[in-house]
């Protein structure tokens, strides 16, 4: 006899759910377009409710996505930031305390969050990453509905 199995995955049907975004002013011409792609893909796909929450640095992130997944009130969190090597001395401390926090909130909350820190070496990768064509944001906000889709499927098992 076989054992029963199930098989989990999300969707990418946002129709119902709500999100946060979370971005930072540091680099803002790279990161409004982040936003701008992550923003176009939750309307196309139904989202019921994207709210956006500007902070000054990607440091400062992972403080405020933990303050709206307290809340409740979100599926996901989207978090969009730009670090670029050649601005920081501190390049590793900021993209790894970053990517840490944003970490332990998920895993403290259960509420997915999305990490969407460009981590590059120069602004020529760091706009690459956030063009009409390849846009990392809209890449977070296809993730972000996954995961938030998935999340709900697990609940309701
Ligand atoms: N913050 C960024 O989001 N990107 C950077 O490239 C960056 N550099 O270059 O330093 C950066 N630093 C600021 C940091 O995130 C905090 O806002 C600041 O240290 C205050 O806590």
């Amino acid at each position: 006899m076989s054992p029963t199995e199930t098989v989990y995955c999300g969707n990418d049907d946002a129709a119902g759910l709500a999100f946060a975004i979370v971005v930072s002013r540091y680099n803002e011409y790279i990161t409004q377009r982040l936003l701008d792609g992550a923003q176009l893909v939750l309307a196309e796909r139904g989202a019921a409710r994207v709210d956006v929450a500007w902070v000054p640095g990607a440091l400062e992130i992972p403080l405020v996505a933990r303050r709206l997944a307290e809340t409740r009130q979100y599926d996901a969190i989207i978090c969009l930031g730009c670090v670029i090597r050649g601005e920081t001395l501190h390049f590793d401390v900021v993209t790894q305390q970053a990517a840490a926090g944003m970490a332990r909130v998920a895993l403290d909350t259960g509420v997915p969050v999305i990490n969407e820190v460009l981590a590059v070496f120069d602004p020529a990768h760091a706009a690459a990453r956030a063009g009409e064509k390849v846009n990392r944001g809209v890449e977070a906000a296809h993730a972000a509905i996954q995961m938030a889709t998935l999340m709900r499927r697990l609940r309701d098992r």
